[in-house]
């Protein structure tokens, strides 16, 4: 090994000091080698390090559970405090890692210490005040988010209350109302979230990052560039994709609205695409289906029809599940998530899957609605549970993901196993659509996953911009503009204010989560689909292909996520698909008869914006 321990550079100035011993300087430098730290004492550091972090991450989730079930001021203040605990032992972890900096360690030894580094989305400086005003801001811009109402038909509207009228009201000023309405909320957050960002920028500087957005393109086990260039090389696979879908939803947009609304040229407006952030299209699939091909399936209607509710819906997803070989949920999983939106409080709606204790005591926590999106969200939630599960009895450093993205991929991948045949076997409908029906499928699949990905992307262009000051709070609107415009091809309904702070009207900014990791996910999942259609020995076309009840891919499945991040992610992902790069071509591939057909019909259209 070309690795120069510890024991051969104490050799080398003991050597060096006993000459000097003769010219009387020997003390002091006796003194730098009694301190320098050896190989053993790093390792032992890093695993205690683990531990701490491991016991504050529990307490913190305890207080993060109650503050989301049960929003009050006492409860954001509880959740503040709890937060700046965990931010000043982190901080102190980190300083007290620097002087381990220089030493030759074990490469799983020195990838701890990078993880150590990034135990917060958010660091904090080395500085009490910074650090609990940094913890307070989190709390409030979250607490803001979810307890943001809008002022609509008379009445105090949530955002499920305008989302559902986003979702199916085709009554342009009506949407248009509810979309600005809900940009309301966020106007409040702008100069909260400007001087959190600085704050958490002295903190990643002191870490040795040029700034959080750096760190968080830190988290790849790659080059900060070369993953952001990855980033945007699997945006190049599949935009030609979303670019024909976008061309074909304009046209039937413009047909069904009329010009005055939207124009056959240019970018789409916002407000018109189903869904409060236009990221997914699926609610206007009966405005732009295919014409004279059969229908696909409404499942909102089939779950309906069936008198599924939401501790139903969760139950097929766990049965998908078990059918793969996992273990059933625990006990505890029924008795302490929440499942639905309780009338009489507050809580963070936003879905999310949780592990109390690291080990077994996984949740979710919903407002579930009877619908086609919640079903798909309720297997997304579920691949986070079993995926924590399987990784428990990794070491401290690895209890998550292999990335991100792999964490968000996993549910989405046992959904896209949601097809006509699976539903039948479950008695969710009568009969299979016939192979007439593959367009439209493929168009209902695509409004959600195809649509997303410029969204997917764009996110964190945006916060990656503000976090290395190309972007200030002057800009903060436009910039968000400027990125929604060149990567999805939409625009705000209405002239945005001066004040306005549209990125903060989606959960993810004020609640601080990184979203490259869903980009990721919706090029990893179908990379997932299709090997693990590959395993079970599919032959037939990717969208139709289940792989419900196939215990061999579930084994395999459980290989990658029992791994957490115990390697670095290209392991993990060769061990299930036996390939080590992420890929855009198995969403092309999935696509492909739908990309045919919607070339077809563009032939005569204009695209692009
Ligand atoms: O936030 C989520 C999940 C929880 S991790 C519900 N998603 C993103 C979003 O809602 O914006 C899933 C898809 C993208
Ligand atoms: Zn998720």
């Amino acid at each position: 090994m070309k690795n120069i321990t510890n024991k051969t550079l104490i050799k080398s100035l003991a050597i060096s000091c006993s000459m000097l011993a003769l010219l009387g300087a020997c003390e002091q430098k006796k003194a730098v080698e009694s301190t320098k730290p050896t190989v053993a004492e790093a390792t032992a550091f890093i695993e205690d390090a683990g531990k701490q972090l491991f016991d504050a991450g529990v307490h913190l989730g305890q207080l993060e559970w109650v503050n989301a079930n049960f929003i009050t001021s006492d409860t954001n203040a509880l959740v503040a405090s709890a937060d700046e605990e965990f931010l000043l032992l982190s901080v102190s972890l980190a300083n007290q890692a620097k002087k381990y900096q220089g030493l030759m360690l074990p490469a799983d030894v020195a990838r701890k210490f990078e993880i150590l580094k990034q135990a917060n989305v958010l660091p904090a400086p080395n500085n009490a005040d910074k650090t609990a005003r940094l913890a307070v801001i989190k709390a409030d811009l979250n607490a803001t988010y979810s307890t943001g109402k809008v002022d609509m038909d008379g009445m105090q509207k949530s955002l499920g209350g305008v989302s559902d009228i986003i979702a199916s009201d085709r009554v342009p000023e009506r949407l248009l109302e509810a979309w600005d309405g809900w940009r309301k909320i966020s106007k409040p957050m702008k100069d909260d979230f400007a001087e959190m960002v600085a704050i958490a920028n002295e903190g990643a500087r002191e870490l040795g990052y040029t700034d959080v957005g750096a760190m968080w393109r830190s988290g790849y086990d790659m080059d900060p560039d070369d993953f952001a260039k990855s980033a945007d090389k699997l945006w190049g696979q599949v935009k030609p994709l979303y670019d024909a879908l976008h061309c074909h939803v304009r046209s039937k947009l413009s047909d069904h609205y009329g010009d005055r609304v939207v124009g056959d040229e240019g970018a789409i407006p916002a407000h018109l695409l189903g869904n409060m952030w236009a990221q997914s299209w699926s609610n206007i699939y009966p405005l732009v289906k295919p014409e004279g091909s059969d229908a696909g399936v409404d499942i909102t209607s089939a779950l309906k029809k069936n008198d599924y509710d939401a501790i139903k819906m969760v139950k097929t997803g766990e049965d998908f599940f078990s059918s793969l070989g996992f273990d059933p949920l625990p006990d505890t999983f029924w008795d302490r998530s929440l499942f639905v939106k309780p009338k009489d409080r507050e809580v963070t709606c936003h879905a999310s899957a949780w592990n109390l204790d690291n080990k077994d005591d996984i949740r979710i926590k919903m407002c579930t609605k009877v619908n086609e999106e919640d079903f798909i969200t309720v297997h997304h939630e579920l691949g986070h549970n079993y995926y924590q599960r399987a990784y428990k009895n990794q070491n401290a450093f690895h209890i998550t993901g292999a990335h991100d993205g792999f964490h968000e991929a996993i549910g989405d991948m046992v959904a896209l196993s949601i097809t006509p045949d699976y539903l039948k076997t479950i008695g969710l409908i009568d009969e299979v659509p016939s192979a007439d029906a593959d367009i439209a499928l493929l168009m209902q699949r695509a409004l959600d996953k195809v649509a997303f990905l410029p969204f997917g992307l764009m996110v964190d262009k945006w916060r990656w911009q503000v976090f290395s000051s190309e972007l200030t709070p002057d800009t903060y609107n436009s910039g968000w503009w400027a990125l929604r415009e060149e990567y999805q091809g939409i625009k705000p309904g209405n002239e945005r204010p001066a004040d306005a702070f549209d990125p903060g009207a989606k959960y993810h900014i004020p609640g601080n989560t990184p979203y490259m990791r869903y980009f990721l996910a919706h090029v990893l999942q179908f990379q997932f689909h299709q090997a693990a259609c590959q395993q079970a020995g599919w032959e037939g076309p990717l969208h139709r292909c289940s792989v419900y009840g196939n215990k061999d891919v579930g084994a395999r499945l459980n290989a990658m996520l029992e791994m957490g991040a115990s390697k670095p992610w290209p392991d993990a992902l060769e061990a299930f698909t036996g390939t080590r790069d992420m890929d855009g071509s198995a969403v092309v591939a999935y696509f492909e008869p739908l990309k045919v057909w919607l070339d077809e019909q563009n032939k005569d259209r204009s695209c692009g914006w």
